[in-house]
């Protein structure tokens, strides 16, 4: 097959190659992964959600009927779409009918603000925009913000709690005639760009992944046997069903490579799943570790019958020893701890490894020609098991974002190596501890946040002057988000109150998971040295915890 001199996940020639020699890179599409599952099992449940039960035949009806109105939107062969649809069947007959369609789609989560979905439209250059018709007010603004300001992006609005979503599907207001649909035909490249997934942001605006069909069909496969995923399981989704995570750590790709049945939970919460997961005999889920901490603190644990329950994924920020040691045993199931991110590189704990190696290390790389330096500040290899930054190539790990010239500089080196910005430290046996960041961002439980997009959005406020945000120390969430605020002259007296701020921000389109926990109005800032801004100092400041700000 011909290959570009350079593909989208900015991989040479070369590497795809090599790759494709080793056996790893098999030229499957995720086209022909969303076939294989509907040809092989066809009368088995594929998904399951509060509104709809699909089996594989009907999963495929229904993607030949949501590419029926993705068609009527303008969407063909590399259109790009942006997806910002909350855990529904629906979600997964929108990934596959664009796939169908040699579409892009670009995920979006529910919890983005029209800010961001904006900037991805921009960036990726949509054809059209897909969210939900009816839900949260935030949410549907977005459509309406996407209609006033992109006026080149197709609106399709559909609405995951119906029979027949795709007969009332809307494209720019208008309903598409969906029967007699049938799936189409295209054939793309599995070199070719698959879709794009977020960064977790350290920029103001998040950066656009490039992932292509063979380089992210290979960490699927590898996943699945990883986690050891069977056609007769049944995974909850109980993340938002777009993240990277949720999508292929083995998720909902991994349960669709074996056959397996994706229940989708509208939230994450104990109550929801914990009783999704006795209805539906849940074998596995993927949790962040504030979610799995609400699951074992969770009284509804006692009054559900969790037997069914296999494995549970760990992963996106640290998870405490403590918490993790109380999963078997409150939980009747194993731990695999997963430390991935959206550019590539994942390491899970292995089902077999020893019960110290799966509570107190985030995993170890799960192909054997991932490539992994940790380099010290001056760039040369630490010693072994010293802490220092990680820095990784391999062959699903991207080397270059997409349309970021600039940002590519910085996040990756000469010879292909992408900067994680993760201290780490590597045990002998390969395994890997998460120490810290070297990154300017706030993982708050999993959500990444960019502090200079939350600092951008507040500095329009007319009553600040200035404002530096920062992560502070959280018991459930890692970390929480502080805005440390000093108010222009004549707004000293009276500061806009926390929830004033909130609205503010909201108003402005900022993600929801990005807004301040707290806001401390402070006269100055600490300074370094140099005399930039200390934000070592300020996450170290005490925050009371109820501020008269907060
Ligand atoms: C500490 N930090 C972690 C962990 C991610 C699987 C799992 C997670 C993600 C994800 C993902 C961590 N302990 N166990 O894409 O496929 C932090 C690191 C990392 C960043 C990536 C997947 N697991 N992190 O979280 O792209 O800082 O992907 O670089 O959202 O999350 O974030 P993201």
């Amino acid at each position: 097959q011909d290959l570009p001199p350079v593909l989208p996940n900015g991989m040479p020639a070369e590497a795809a190659r090599h790759y494709r020699e080793l056996g790893l890179w098999t030229g499957q599409t995720h086209r022909d992964l969303f076939d294989s599952a509907i040809s092989g099992r066809p009368e088995r449940t594929a998904v399951v959600d509060r509104h709809r039960s699909l089996t594989y035949r009907e999963l495929g009806e229904g993607m030949a009927r949501a590419a029926a109105v993705f068609r009527a939107a303008g969407v063909g062969e590399g259109s790009p779409v942006v997806v910002q649809l909350p855990n529904s069947a629906v979600f997964l007959e929108t990934v596959g009918a664009l796939f169908a369609l040699g579409a892009v789609p670009v995920f979006a989560l529910p919890a983005h603000g029209s800010r961001e979905v904006e900037h991805f439209c921009a960036l990726a250059d949509a054809v059209a925009y897909v969210g939900p018709r009816r839900g949260p007010r935030d949410l549907l603004a977005v459509a309406d913000a996407v209609r006033e300001h992109r006026g080149d992006v197709a609106v399709v609005t559909v609405d995951e709690r119906v029979a027949q979503p795709w007969a009332e599907a809307r494209v720019d207001g208008d309903v598409v005639d969906v029967r007699d649909a049938a799936m189409p035909t295209t054939r793309v490249s599995p070199a070719s760009l698959a879709f794009l997934q977020l960064s977790g942001g350290t920029t103001a605006l998040p950066k656009l992944i490039p992932r292509t069909h063979d380089d992210y069909l290979y960490s699927v496969r590898r996943s699945v046997e990883v986690c050891d995923v069977r056609p007769e399981d049944v995974m909850l989704v109980a993340l938002p069903c777009a993240h990277n995570f949720t999508m292929s750590s083995p998720g909902i790709l991994g349960a669709l490579h074996v056959g397996a049945t994706i229940v989708m939970a509208a939230d994450p919460s104990p109550t929801t799943c914990l009783s999704a997961i006795e209805k539906h005999g849940v074998t596995q889920a993927a949790l962040v570790p504030p979610l799995l901490l609400a699951w074992l603190n969770s009284p509804a644990v006692a009054r559900h019958d969790l037997s069914s329950l296999r494995t549970l994924w760990v992963g996106g920020a640290k998870l405490s020893d403590t918490a993790a040691r109380r999963v078997g045993p409150e939980l009747g199931c194993t731990l695999q701890q997963v430390f991935g991110m959206a550019e590539g590189l994942v390491n899970y704990t292995r089902l077999d490894d020893p019960e110290d190696l799966v509570v107190t290390t985030q995993g170890r790389p799960m192909s054997e020609h991932d490539e992994l330096r940790i380099l010290a500040e001056d760039g040369t290899p630490v010693a072994p098991g010293e802490p220092g930054v990680l820095h990784t190539r391999g062959p699903y790990t991207i080397r270059q974002y997409h349309r970021a010239p600039e940002v590519n500089a910085r996040s990756f080196s000469e010879d292909g190596f992408y900067c994680t910005g993760d201290i780490v430290r590597q045990l002998p046996s390969g395994h890997i501890v998460v120490v810290g960041r070297d990154k300017d961002q706030i993982n708050r439980g999993g959500e990444k946040v960019a502090p200079e997009a939350v600092e951008n959005e507040l500095l329009a406020h007319p009553a600040v002057h200035d404002v530096s945000v920062v992560g502070i120390p959280d018991e459930a969430l890692g970390e929480r988000i502080c805005a440390y605020l000093i108010p222009r002259g004549d707004h000293r007296e009276r500061m806009p109150t926390a929830v004033e701020l909130r609205g503010f921000l909201r108003g402005r389109g900022l993600s929801s998971f990005a807004v301040p926990d707290v806001f401390e109005v402070v006269s100055e800032f600490p300074h370094t040295g140099v005399g930039k801004t200390s934000k070592k100092d300020q996450r170290g400041m005490a925050v009371p915890e109820r501020g008269p700000a907060t």
